[in-house]
């Protein structure tokens, strides 16, 4: 389980952690299962420990995740300017922007821990534990817990598991490692109840998310001879099925499917922006692409948010993807 290059940063890490009394952690703008989950298995091991922890998202937390132990005391307001924390830890942000507005927090923070599997990391922290060979950043927290010698509770390990199956798409994109599966099964040793954490994630869709869904499909376009799908969602639908961003989340992994299709994109029209994901199979490698728009992700999944209205952004982005796929 020790991999020797990110034993020396485990263990500042742990020093960090004993020597400290309060804790602010934060993740990454539109939360998903790995960062919230990540997140509150920290804070419960910290709690744990005697220490003070400050949870913040702010975006809010997606409501197939809230049924997550605590997910209710992330906040989505950032502590008084007088607030004053020994460490603050972000989780999958590849630099502090993606956390939102941290700035005020970090600059009066004693040291900040930047915890990520995103290769695009800047490597911004006092401590960085970034490790892009992970399925997932609740992998990386595992493995420091274990490090540690921290016990791992139900609570905790629902929260690690819905990290990792939630960032391997249940176990099946390439980053799913045998040490991936190993990991897995300890935390299903604890005897939490994972049949129906899968059934809160994946069986269960509120029925604005299964329209905003039809929606979405009735938009597919292929481009650039069938290798690129495009998913575009106007602020218009969100109104018409009185659906939020949220219920648009995986959305994008449709696009994948039509065969001959390489990389798939979805467009989600917000006010004064669009949201854009990113997917791709093999070796094309879409974090480019968000990369060029301030962004960030992974070789086969990545985001990015892009200025002004749909046609343009549509343009540019497709303009740069079917550089890409040429
Ligand atoms: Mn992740």
């Amino acid at each position: 389980m020790r991999t020797l290059d990110l034993e020396t940063e485990f263990k500042r890490l742990e020093d960090l952690i004993v020597k400290s009394e309060s804790f602010f952690l934060a993740g990454h703008l539109n939360p998903d299962g790995d960062t919230i989950g990540s997140m509150l298995a920290i804070a419960s091991v910290l709690k744990r420990l005697g220490k003070k922890v400050r949870l913040f998202s702010q975006d809010p937390i997606p409501e197939n995740l809230r049924f997550l132990p605590h997910a209710k005391s992330i906040r989505s307001s950032l502590p008084s300017s007088k607030a004053k924390f020994d460490a603050a830890i972000l989780l999958e942000c590849s630099n502090p922007a993606r956390g939102g507005a941290l700035e005020p927090v970090l600059k009066r923070a004693g040291k900040v821990v930047n915890i990520d599997h995103h290769k695009t990391s800047e490597f911004y922290g006092d401590i960085n534990i970034v490790e892009p060979h992970s399925s997932s950043t609740a992998e990386i927290v595992y493995r420091l817990f274990y490090n540690m010698n921290v016990h791992v509770t139900k609570r905790e390990a629902a929260c690690l598991y819905t990290g990792i199956v939630t960032d391997t798409g249940r176990f099946h994109f390439p980053a799913t490692s045998p040490r991936t599966l190993e990991i897995a099964s300890r935390l299903l040793e604890t005897g939490f109840k994972f049949s129906r954490v899968n059934d809160l994630l994946y069986a269960t869709k509120a029925c604005e998310g299964l329209k905003i869904l039809g929606r979405a499909l009735e938009s597919l376009e292929l481009k650039a001879g069938g290798k690129l799908a495009v998913l575009t969602l106007k602020a218009a639908d969100f109104k018409h099925f009185d659906a939020r961003s949220e219920h648009s989340e995986n959305v994008i992994n449709y696009g994948l499917m039509p065969p001959g299709v390489k990389a798939a994109v979805m467009f989600r029209e917000e006010e004064g922006r669009v949201s854009v994901t990113f997917r791709s199979r093999g070796h094309l490698d879409v974090s480019l692409v968000a990369k060029a728009f301030g962004g960030g992700g992974h070789r086969n999944a990545s985001g990015c948010r892009v200025k002004g209205g749909l046609p343009s952004a549509r343009e540019k982005v497709l303009s740069v993807l079917t550089r890409l796929l040429a």
